[in-house]
């Protein structure tokens, strides 16, 4: 029987380590396929979105398949892509990898989506249903208005078995983000500055969310960087706190934001329960080579601050910096827990592709395994500074042990029944278990070996040289064959609307840390 409507597959491809994405609190729903999801559905096609951590591939065959490509899981993203089209079905893929190696993903895929997809996506569903996709489309990075409401996202909930995920929702209220640090992927697909949707808009997504659960403390905001444009930021918290939800959720933040009291002060009554910060080192030298504005000395004041206002704190940081020596691991781990952080994340310095990390590392020759599936952040792929590959990946797997031995957790867990409300002291102390379990061992499933065409390698050198803003349409171009040669990229003059990137340009905020 014929289809009434063409349907298309979108897959997160599966991770072959464990890691963070086991944790508690942190198994999110793939916001980017439910996104994607709801804008296949407003042209008419039927979207089924495949999350492999959790599901085989199923057997139906679609009219199309779109998959999600990050680094860790490119070449599983290119095995799943060439299977289909050995079948003769039509691939798409997206996502930050695909968009800053596009030239890659289109050797495994009739079409690839550069950017973000709302302003595209119709096209690229109407060649696939005319049978001339044409390679690669480039999504700008419009205003949020056009990313889909609640509305359109809600039926994939079903989808979703509520104890297979928490958060159980993410929210995506803000894009890009105004730093500029040296290793990140983000303001490269997303853009400096930042792009804002209407709080109410936020606020009626948050609650019809809240409508399917009775647990309130499983939101999370994907954003990059909450609360560094205070005119947005206030105008959200005040509206999240007006409609009284009964929701806790997590945030991603720059320490700076606790420079402001009475902002810290209204997340709360809005339900803020954790902000995530990336704190990333605690010596200042190693904060400097990666270009990210942080003073560690500061850091015990500003995460007490966000304590007294009742605020739990989740700390990234990094290893790997040339001014790490052996010592950067039992250093961090003492401050860290010293300064009430109250849940740690610790990653190997990894030059991701098309951040000026992977463009210093590549031209020093320094950068020796580029298989993508070892980009996880728990390998050395560069010999360090001041020590051996080795250590540093013994080092990053002794901080866990060590953050979350059983000592340590019972400290911290009669520190947070004296600060916190019981049920948080609870469940942080859930979390923490769950990261002492999680970390024990970091295994890797056995893949088969990947390695990019050396052409590719070179155009991404020279993506990841550019600007931030300037990356993904250089390497879009470079794909698309503007810029012949790699040799020739950097002095072939490359025409670029920078100014569709940012709809509001650089926050207006106070400065950061
Ligand atoms: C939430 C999040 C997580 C969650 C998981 C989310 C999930 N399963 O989906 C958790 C906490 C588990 C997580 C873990 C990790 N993460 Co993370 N994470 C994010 C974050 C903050 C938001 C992702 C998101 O939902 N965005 C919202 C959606 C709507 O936006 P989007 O993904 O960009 O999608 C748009 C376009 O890209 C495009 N698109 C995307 N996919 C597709 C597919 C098709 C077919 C098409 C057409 C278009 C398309 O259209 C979308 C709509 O416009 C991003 C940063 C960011 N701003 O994206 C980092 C990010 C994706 N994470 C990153 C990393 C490195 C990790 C870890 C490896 C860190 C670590 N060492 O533990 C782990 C890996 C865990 C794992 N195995 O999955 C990097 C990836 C870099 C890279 N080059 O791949 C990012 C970019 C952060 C960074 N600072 O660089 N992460
Ligand atoms: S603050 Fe975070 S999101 Fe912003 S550039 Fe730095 S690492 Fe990226």
């Amino acid at each position: 029987m014929g289809r009434q409507r063409p349907v298309v597959h979108l897959i997160l491809p599966r991770s072959a380590f464990n890691g963070l994405h086991h944790v508690l609190a942190h198994r999110f729903v793939p916001l980017q396929l439910m996104t994607v999801g709801a804008l296949c559905e407003r042209e008419g096609w039927e979207a089924r979105i495949v999350d492999e951590n959790y599901e085989p591939l199923p057997d139906e065959r679609p009219d199309l398949v779109g998959i999600t490509v990050w680094t860790i899981f490119a070449p599983r993203a290119y095995r799943i892509a060439d299977r289909y089209r050995a079948a003769g079905v039509p691939v798409v893929l997206g996502g930050v990898h695909a968009s800053l190696l596009p030239g890659e993903a289109l050797r495994h895929a009739d079409a690839v989506v550069v950017g973000e997809a709302e302003g595209v996506m119709a096209r690229v569903l109407a060649d696939a249903n005319a049978g001339r996709m044409a390679g690669i489309y480039r999504g700008g990075w419009g205003d949020m208005a056009a990313a889909p409401t609640i509305g359109e996202m809600y039926r994939f909930y079903d989808r979703f078995p509520a104890w297979r995920y928490w958060p159980q929702y993410s929210v995506q209220s803000t894009r890009g983000c105004r730093f500029n640090c040296d290793y990140c992927s983000v303001i490269r697909i997303n853009g400096r500055g930042q792009r804002h949707r209407d709080p109410e808009e936020v606020v009626r997504e948050v609650a019809k969310r809240m409508e399917r659960t009775k647990l309130t403390a499983g939101l999370f905001f994907t954003d990059d960087d909450f609360g560094s444009d205070l005119e947005y930021t206030y105008e959200l918290l005040g509206a999240l706190a007006d409609a009284k939800l009964k929701v806790k959720w997590t945030a991603q933040s720059s320490i700076g934001i606790a420079r402001n009291e009475e902002l810290l002060a209204l997340a709360k009554k809005a339900g803020c329960a954790v902000l995530f910060l990336g704190l990333e080192s605690v010596t200042r030298q190693s904060l400097v080579e990666a270009n990210k504005k942080n003073r560690p000395s500061e850091y015990p004041e500003l995460i007490g601050r966000i304590h007294d206002a009742g605020i739990a704190t989740e700390g990234a940081f990094i290893f790997g910096f040339d001014h790490d020596d052996r010592t950067v691991f039992e250093r961090t781990v003492e401050f860290a827990d010293e300064i009430g952080v109250d849940l740690a994340l610790f990653n190997v310095l990894t030059p991701a592709p098309g951040t000026a990390t992977f463009a210093r590392y590549w031209d020093d020759g320094r950068i020796v395994d580029f298989d993508w599936s070892h980009y996880t952040g728990y390998w050395a792929l560069f010999e360090p500074a001041n020590m051996s590959r080795a250590e540093l990946e013994a080092g990053i797997r002794w901080a866990y042990r060590e953050f979350y031995s059983r000592r340590r957790r019972a400290r911290r867990f009669r520190r947070h029944l004296q600060l916190l409300a019981p049920d948080m002291a609870v469940v942080l102390a859930g979390i923490n278990w769950s990261f002492s379990r999680e970390f024990r061992r970091i295994e890797h499933q056995p893949e088969p070996p990947y390695a990019p065409p050396r052409v590719e390698l070179e155009r991404l050198a020279v993506t990841s040289r550019a600007d931030a803003n300037r990356a993904i349409w250089l390497a879009a171009d470079q794909a698309d064959g503007v810029l012949a040669a790699p040799d020739q990229a950097e002095s072939t003059p490359v025409t670029l609307d920078v100014s569709r990137s940012v709809s509001r340009p650089l926050s207006r905020s106070r400065s950061p840390a």
